[in-house]
């Protein structure tokens, strides 16, 4: 009996259908992509279908038998793929990138949070695949006796190209260029789809590595030419003003700028930090720039004052490049240099890339006492660490340059009863409840860090940096927060919510004469403005950001998602805003701050994709 196309065609073509319109589904119940227009859900609509067409269509070339298991297993692989980026997405907002995928080693500690990003009616994406295995168990003897001709394999081919061009093309029209600039994953999503933007992935990524083996000294050139242009002369009356003394930074987990000075049912979220900030430089206007690397971006750009990457963390992707990071640059001053953090050593490729940085010690895990008591959450509670701590940089060298990762306030914000010293707030997001009373926590743990280095002789004659890494809270809690603070989160109050707070304490200067610092500032600029302080002269080292006490320093900063803040505008997600009324204004107003933005971020990642830092001891500027 001959069969039509169509019909020989049938089990591919219901593979397809059920893969489209799940990943239709999944858009509309799963990922927040913003539609603005007919055009744009109608492409949508059909983006998903120019990457199953193929990916199914191989299997008009396989023998009967085998087509049937191909189409079921790819439907299982696509189906995991989309359900990999859900569970992604509802946390980070954001899409997968190969990248971050390397980053394997880091899913041990993830567990926690992965149970927590799961639910029980997950196992609905996976239905489909349940149903076309059940096909071919039952039906397959006769489904499977299709055999395709030339023609109707190149009438299939003919229709592939014919829907892929159609979806570039509309994609084109929406958004030129939209593929060469890859600020934006959702833009990329939105418009061809998550598999296609997989693939997309996949050569950029094989790019990427393309890049280093091309580029030369005359690229590096390039970007001495740019920042000598971009040079802004530090403060000089702070030059050196804290000179030799030892460096103690904390990286405070997950701490955004709202807690300060802020309250939960009337109690202070923060007491120590509001005490601390009275005695200290308190930088209110300053923003995190991380990307998908998180807590090892915020490090990388406090250590480097480069930027970190728009896709994967560069502590894993450019672990083996140059650097010329602070421990290093300090280690011509004499100082001694350690990183404290209670987590596996291999977490963020810490292990590999600190000794790359320059750092002469890395305590992880393994020196510390864990147990289950003084445990909760990703690991050591933060009082306990700090505790352990001291004893161990009673024995350091001085000068000595530290770092310390606090954990306790991570997501999901995990903590014992008789440790919960607020109270929960009270929303339909457990996770912005839960995030109080684990700052409060982290609170203490500071003030207690500071009263045993008081003790050990340790504070007098130290500089601390305390730093928020970035947000806590993502935008997919936009609402509660709106409730928790008391007015709507709109784009323009998300990227204000990105303000973690950076506190300076140099004993017997700052308590003589605190300050509050409002100019716009991120992390870029921390080096050289502790360098600066420590009197390092930093002109002749390459370094994106600005000593933030500079007169010259402009009130520019961009985020890793491009968006930018200035004194007057805040411009994101292609949208201007006037920063004193917060309305909309003509985009004609950001357009050269989006081009500076992009011109940075650019220059920066071309510094790392190349690894031109190589060509920095051969010609030094
Ligand atoms: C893990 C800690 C937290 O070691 O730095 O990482 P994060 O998820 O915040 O990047
Ligand atoms: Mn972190």
């Amino acid at each position: 009996m001959k069969k039509t196309l169509l019909s020989k065609m049938s089990f591919i073509l219901i593979a397809t259908l059920f893969l489209w319109m799940k990943t239709y589904i999944v858009y509309k119940t799963s990922f927040d992509i913003k539609i603005e227009s007919g055009m744009q859900e109608f492409i949508l609509l059909i983006n998903p279908l120019s990457f199953l067409l193929v990916v199914f269509g191989v299997s008009l070339f396989m023998k009967e038998k085998r087509r049937n298991y191909y189409i079921v297993i790819t439907s299982f692989i696509v189906s995991f793929i989309l359900y990999a980026n859900v569970v992604y997405y509802r946390e980070y907002t954001d899409f997968i990138t190969i990248p971050l995928l390397f980053t394997t080693s880091n899913l041990n500690g993830l567990s926690d949070s992965i149970l927590e990003l799961i639910k029980i009616t997950d196992i609905f994406m996976f239905i489909d695949v349940l149903f076309l295995s059940f096909i071919i168990r039952n039906k397959g003897k006769r489904s499977m006796s299709a055999v395709f001709t030339f023609r109707e394999k190149s009438i299939y081919l003919l229709m592939v190209v014919a829907v892929s061009l159609f979806n570039l093309g509309l994609a084109e029209i929406e958004r030129p260029q939209l593929l060469t600039r890859t600020f934006d994953r959702e833009m990329l999503v939105k418009n061809i789809g998550p598999y296609n933007y997989h693939i997309y992935d996949l050569v950029l990524t094989s790019k990427t590595k393309a890049q280093k083996a091309l580029a030369n000294s005359s690229d590096f050139t390039e970007i001495e030419n740019y920042l000598s242009a971009n040079y802004t002369k530090p403060n000089e009356e702070l030059h050196g003003i804290a000179k030799d003394r030892n460096v103690i930074m904390v990286s405070m987990e997950s701490l955004q700028n709202f807690v300060i000075n802020n309250e939960i049912n009337g109690e202070e979220i923060t007491p120590y930090l509001n005490d601390l900030i009275s005695n200290s430089y308190y930088f209110d206007n300053f923003y995190h720039q991380v990307g998908q690397g998180r807590t090892s971006d915020s490090e990388f750009l406090v250590d480097n004052s480069l930027y970190p990457l728009g896709r994967g963390a560069v502590f894993f992707t450019n672990a083996e490049n140059e650097y010329r990071a602070t421990p290093e640059i300090l280690k011509e001053e004499n100082y001694y240099s350690a990183v404290f953090h209670a987590n596996n050593k291999s977490f963020w490729n810490r292990n590999v890339i600190y000794p790359n940085f320059g750092y002469d010690r890395f305590f992880s895990v393994d020196d510390y006492e864990v147990s289950e008591e003084n445990s909760i959450g990703w690991g050591l509670k933060d009082i306990d660490f700090f505790n352990q701590s001291v004893e161990k940089m009673k024995e350091l060298p001085q000068p000595f340059y530290s770092k310390f990762i606090t954990l306790t306030n991570h997501f999901p914000y995990e903590l014992d009863q008789e440790d919960k010293w607020v109270d929960e707030f009270t929303s339909n997001s457990r996770t912005l409840n839960r995030y109080f009373p684990t700052v409060r926590y982290m609170d203490e743990s500071l003030k207690l860090f500071m009263e045993q280095l008081k003790q050990e002789g340790l504070y007098e004659n130290s500089i601390f940096v305390f730093y928020g890494d970035h947000y806590g809270i993502s935008e997919n809690h936009n609402k509660a927060m709106g409730e928790y603070l008391e007015e709507e989160v709109t784009p323009f109050q998300s990227v204000q919510l990105q303000k973690v707070p950076l506190i300076i304490h140099i004993p017997g200067v700052t308590d003589k004469d605190p300050e509050v610092i409002s100019k716009v500032s991120g992390q870029i600029d921390l080096k050289p403005t502790l360098l600066n302080l420590l009197g390092v002269e930093m002109k002749d080292e390459v370094h994106f950001g600005a000593d933030i006490f500079s007169t010259d320093k402009k009130e520019f900063t961009v985020l890793r998602d491009g968006s930018v803040i200035t004194e007057d505008y805040v411009y994101t997600k292609s949208t201007c805003y006037d920063k004193s009324t917060g309305e909309e204004v003509d985009g004609a107003s950001c357009e050269p701050l989006e081009e500076k933005a992009k011109t940075e971020l650019e220059y920066s990642d071309k510094t790392i994709y190349g690894d031109l830092l190589r060509f920095y001891e051969e010609k030094p500027f």
